[in-house]
């Protein structure tokens, strides 16, 4: 062990203005630098990189936290001695790195048991175990200092359309949710859930699939204000959705629990991509929202590094994604900061404000008949041009660098 954290860093955090610090509150999962590159055609293209390594790593990087699946940390079948031992080194690599875990979760995805699901499984006794799996993961994710609780359901979902009511299979996940929402209770837990949806992969179709379903679930949940959302990057874009457009909803309603940045070229099967390696100007307005309207969770990377990549381009990965959030986060300042892109917002969002009376504050009897009596000259407003060509552009120079 002493031999491995020993080797040298084969990148360099950088020392400019976007190198990567605590303070920026990155995290990445120990699945995702730990990613081995096996994919449904060719198997492991690197070998196993010890978490307690992976601390190291990132810390010298500049990250600020590690997040992992039950058994990312402890295997399937470890022993409550050998689960013992593994926790208390890591709680040392943590200590020793300046590391948190904000945020933990379980896998029930990986072990044949969940093929069929696990809280919306079919099967009683797939159902139970689930919970059992989830309440001991709970109690280690928070031994270890995580005050959020992810739930990615990788295999709710189904095949074979007939196999199972959708109907029963929404509310056997709240059933789920509740009890777990209890058990954190009872035992004094200071933990929140957010809940990540997906379209599809592994299942053919999953169930809460997009932000807007998972949102209008957790408005029927017993303790609502417990749960929120982890949106994904590539899980919006492979439902064809506007991932930034999500998260500000989501924002809107105080329910951005965790974020899991990545990226993602077109709506295909999940590609965890560098964050902000593909699309550009999309990953440059999520960085702004999530910078100027006040999220304070961790920014998570859920990404890993190509299949092509040895130990030192999983590290070139890592860096990548921390480095370019910095740089949106510097090209956001700049466009708050140009007196141009400045005054044209403030001219375009102006309008006309012959009627701003009437609009916003509560409906009342008299806007209502002073509304439907106003004399509007519809040829001038719709005559209007609105100047967003020469607003975008402006952005995409920003962007480019050259303002
Ligand atoms: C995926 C998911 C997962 C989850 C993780 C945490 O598509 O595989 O994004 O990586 O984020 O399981 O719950
Ligand atoms: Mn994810
Ligand atoms: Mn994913």
């Amino acid at each position: 062990m002493t031999d491995l954290l020993n080797k040298p860093l084969t990148s360099e955090a950088g020392s400019d203005q976007f190198a990567p610090t605590k303070a920026d509150k990155f995290t990445f999962g120990l699945w995702t630098v730990g990613n081995r590159g096996r994919d449904p055609f060719g198997d492991f293209v690197r070998p196993v990189l010890n978490p307690l390594v992976q601390v190291k790593k990132l810390s010298e990087l500049g990250a600020w936290g590690l997040n992992f699946h039950d058994n990312d940390l402890v295997p399937f079948n470890a022993t409550p001695f050998e689960r013992d031992r593994i926790v208390k080194d890591f709680k040392q690599a943590l200590n020793d790195y300046g590391m948190v875990v904000p945020m933990a979760t379980t896998n029930l995805f990986f072990h044949p048991v969940f093929k069929d699901g696990a809280f919306t499984a079919v099967d009683p006794g797939v159902r139970a175990y689930a919970l059992q799996k989830t309440m001991r993961a709970i109690d280690l994710g928070v031994e270890l200092g995580a005050e959020t609780y992810v739930f990615w359901g990788g295999r709710e979902g189904v095949d074979a359309e007939a196999s199972k009511d959708p109907m029963e299979a929404v509310k056997r996940m709240r059933e789920a949710i509740n009890f777990l929402c209890e058990y954190v209770k009872d035992q004094g837990y200071n933990l929140r859930f957010a809940l990540e949806p997906k379209p599809n992969e592994p299942r053919t179709d999953t169930y809460l699939p997009t932000v807007g379903h998972m949102l209008a679930f957790i408005s029927t949940l017993d303790n609502p204000d417990m749960v929120g959302v982890n949106p994904e990057v590539a899980h919006e874009s492979m439902a064809g959705l506007n991932f930034y457009q999500g998260v500000a909803q989501a924002l809107e309603v105080n329910k951005l629990f965790h974020i899991d940045l990545n990226d993602q070229k077109g709506p295909r099967y999940d590609q965890d991509l560098r964050f902000g390696s593909e699309s550009i100007k999309n990953s440059f307005f999520l960085v702004k929202l999530l910078e100027e309207k006040g999220y304070t969770g961790p920014r998570a990377f859920d990404a890993h590094a190509y299949r092509t990549e040895d130990e030192a381009g999983v590290w070139d990965f890592a860096l990548g994604c921390m480095r370019t959030y910095n740089m949106f986060k510097e090209k956001a300042k700049r466009f708050a900061a140009d007196a141009e892109i400045q005054a044209l917002l403030s001219e375009i969002n102006g309008g006309d404000q012959t009627y701003g009376g009437l609009l916003g504050g509560k409906y009342s009897p008299e806007k209502a008949s002073r509304l439907k009596g106003s004399d509007f000259d519809v040829d001038k407003l719709a005559s209007r041009g609105y100047k967003y060509e020469k607003l975008d552009q402006l952005t995409i120079e920003i962007i480019l660098g050259v303002r």
